[in-house]
């Protein structure tokens, strides 16, 4: 079994489809293993995309994550970061396929619905950003 970070985003949870999401992912086989509700501060949300730093988009993106609560999730399946990022679809909704999270919930390429990790090292990153091994049950 492997672990995976995931993030319902502030998109999502404002347009009130975070039981959907989770209903999805708990169909498509996933354990949620640890599951809250916050919202990011500035610095946080900074340091979380940290990697995008030098991208044009950094700063909206920052803003975005921030504007509202986000729901953060620890994820556990066999092959977890894979099944997630097919789950997920693809980063632009225009690109997802049909029955994706972000094909059904996303607004844009940057409002799109749902984080998750891209490799089991970033999922190691990410997870303790918002969880300590107490909190994952
Ligand atoms: P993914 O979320 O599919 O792993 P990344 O890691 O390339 O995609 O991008 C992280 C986040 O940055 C995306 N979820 C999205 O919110 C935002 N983003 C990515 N590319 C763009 C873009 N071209 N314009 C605006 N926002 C973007």
């Amino acid at each position: 079994m492997e672990l995976t970070f995931s993030i319902i985003k502030p998109d999502a949870v404002a347009s009130g489809h975070t039981g959907a999401i989770l209903e999805l992912l708990e169909k498509e086989g996933f354990r949620i293993r640890g599951l809250r509700m916050l919202r990011l501060a500035k610095a946080q949300a900074e340091a979380f995309y940290e990697v995008h730093k030098e991208r044009p988009f950094y700063a909206s993106l920052v803003t975005f994550m921030t504007e509202g609560p986000v729901v953060a999730m620890v994820l556990e399946r066999e092959d977890a970061v894979k099944k997630l990022r097919e789950v997920m679809g693809a980063t632009n909704p225009a690109n997802a396929a049909e029955g994706t999270v972000r094909k059904r919930f996303a607004e844009s390429i940057e409002r799109n619905a749902i984080h998750g990790s891209d490799a089991p090292e970033t999922a190691a990153d990410e997870i303790p950003f918002f969880f300590t091994a107490a909190d994952l049950l």
